[in-house]
């Protein structure tokens, strides 16, 4: 392969966040940006003879410039082939699930997931491994280290390429095969999910509406709700993707899926809802008037999973991002499997399902999934819920107040600041660390302080480990309140509140998260000096 080696400069902010590197376009946009990142990648592996990369993204803006820039310097250190979805496009469980069928080099996702799409607005990059899943943090810290000292970048010598004609075509000896997006995912769901009981489910007069926020899973839903399982057209919403996603906010929460939110409420409600994000790898799930807590549904989910024709033999154990509820512990007490709790962010889960020692995994923030990919993946939770209800055939809410009435509600709620300016947040977060060490045996109204920490995680597989991962308030009665700083956004810093406190008298499972939560939030106030220090009157979003 014929190519150009390009002098360059490193730049100094290319360190991958939570999920891999996110910046505003106008950043990926500097010349030798993108490629001076993506060579680093490449320099940080050892790339196989006749190595093949799968590469897609959520189609916001730059994606079809990006994949034409990382086709040419792939071919240049060496791939013998790249695998695009077809228009660029492939959600983020479905290049999970296309690396791991097709056994390919690992894979680069472009996506920002929930961040906004546009000229002015967000992109991001991340490399998933050959299990499927987001590189791990040794990768990670590599991929930064490298592109802090890179001089130079190869670029082959080939045309822009055709990503838009399903087919296989080839130059100099490299190959690009253009593949439908869709259909291996859509054969992985029908393979996982009975179907037919669902099918039955929307023949009785079952209502769904899906919200795909202008993003990537339209296709993905259109074929899956209306193709395969014969669901009406008004079952779906906002399934034209759009490089900006319709100008909105693509992040499945109270907030931003509030169209979805007011159907949900309003007079004529369907029985489910559910929307999904940006990349497709998040799911928020809704019962007429009532919304389910993506760590309920984890619990839910691990609690019913059986009944499930993937799922039947039975589930190896659970694992749960730390700032989530304990909901699922309890779950998996109960089935006597082991249940892991891991820093925030999915690549933390790929070791645990590597190694069969969990199937299930969730985060607090609208990601559930299971080890038939390695990522969270929206759509597989909005099925198994459809499932779920085909067979118990009640509703959302009862399948709900059911499973608290028997493990108990872990009355859940979080709390962001974003955009704040970083100095005023790091200073919250230095208060906290300070003070932390005097609140112990402390009491604060009904709660007492049993201990603090700052969240440290040693990987039970490879040992690695993981420190200064969120500020931790645990109290004796098992609430808590925990304090992060988000690693996905590109301005400013966010300033995330986890609150949790355990609630057994079923007589109040009926009450409202906020209210049940009044007075923890008042301490999560004290505690940090959060108005003080930023003069932030209330969150910008409370899920
Ligand atoms: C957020 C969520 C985290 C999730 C991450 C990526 O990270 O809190 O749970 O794994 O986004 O999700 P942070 O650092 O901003 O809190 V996705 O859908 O953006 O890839
Ligand atoms: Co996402």
């Amino acid at each position: 392969m014929k190519f150009q080696t390009i002098s360059t400069q490193p730049f100094s902010d290319q360190k991958p966040g939570t999920s891999g590197l996110r910046k505003r376009v106008k950043v990926f946009q500097h010349p030798h940006y993108l490629e001076n990142f993506v060579q680093s990648i490449f320099d940080t592996l050892e790339i196989p003879a006749n190595a093949t990369l799968t590469l897609g993204g959520d189609g916001r803006y730059y994606n079809r410039v990006a994949i034409q820039t990382i086709i040419k310097i792939a071919a240049a250190n060496g791939f013998a082939k790249v695998m695009v979805g077809q228009g660029g496009i492939l959600s983020t469980p479905a290049a999970s699930h296309v690396i791991r069928k097709y056994q390919t080099f690992g894979g680069i996702i472009l996506s920002a997931s929930h961040n906004p799409g546009g000229p002015d607005n967000d992109f991001g990059i991340k490399y998933n491994t050959t299990n499927g899943g987001p590189a791990p943090e040794k990768i990670t810290e590599a991929i930064f280290a490298k592109s802090k000292t890179i001089a130079q970048y190869r670029l082959a010598d080939i045309p822009d390429m055709d990503i838009d004609t399903l087919g296989t075509q080839k130059v100099n000896g490299f190959t690009v095969e253009v593949i439908d997006p869709v259909a291996d995912y859509a054969d992985l769901m029908e393979s996982l999910f009975d179907f037919d009981a669902i099918r039955a489910l929307f023949k009785t007069g079952f209502r769904m509406k899906f919200d795909a926020m202008h993003a990537v899973t339209g296709p993905y839903a259109k074929e899956v709700f209306l193709n395969r399982l014969g669901a009406d057209a008004s079952s779906v919403m906002n399934c034209e993707a759009s490089e900006d996603f319709g100008g909105g906010h693509p992040d499945p929460n109270l907030t931003y899926a509030h169209d979805l939110v007011e159907i949900m409420y309003g007079d004529d409600a369907p029985d489910f809802g559910a929307a999904s994000d940006g990349d497709g790898d998040r799911n928020m799930i809704l019962g007429k008037h009532f919304f389910v807590t993506p760590s309920d549904s984890l619990a839910l989910i691990a609690a019913n999973a059986r009944i499930v024709k993937g799922y039947s033999g039975g589930i190896a154990g659970v694992a749960r991002s730390m700032p989530t509820s304990a909901a699922v512990d309890k779950v998996a007490q109960s089935l006597d499997i082991p249940c892991y709790e891991t820093p925030t962010g999915w690549k933390f889960f790929g070791n645990l399902m590597d190694a069969g020692k969990v199937t299930l995994c969730g985060e607090e923030s609208f990601g559930t999934g299971s080890s038939h990919v390695r990522e969270k993946d929206g759509l597989w939770a909005v099925l198994l819920w459809l499932n779920i209800l085909a067979i118990k055939r009640q509703s959302v809410e009862q399948i709900v107040m059911r499973h608290w009435l028997q493990f108990g509600r872990n009355v859940y709620s979080r709390h962001d600041y974003e955009d704040i300016p970083t100095d005023e947040a790091n200073a919250v977060i230095q208060h906290l660390r300070d003070s932390m060490p005097g609140l112990v045996g402390k009491t604060f109204g009904q709660y007492k302080v049993a201990t603090c920490d700052d969240f440290s995680y040693t990987d039970p597989i490879d040992g690695s480990v993981s420190t200064k991962q969120g500020l931790r308030v645990l109290f004796e009665d098992g609430s808590r309140i925990v304090y992060r700083l988000s690693g996905t956004g590109t301005e400013g810093a966010t300033l995330r509140i986890y609150l949790e406190a355990f609630e057994p008298d079923s007589a109040k499972h009926g009450l409202d998260a906020q209210v049940l939560l009044q007075e923890m939030i008042q301490i999560a106030l004290q505690l940090s000096q959060l108005k003080e220090k930023t003069g932030r009157e209330k969150p910008t979003v409370i899920t």
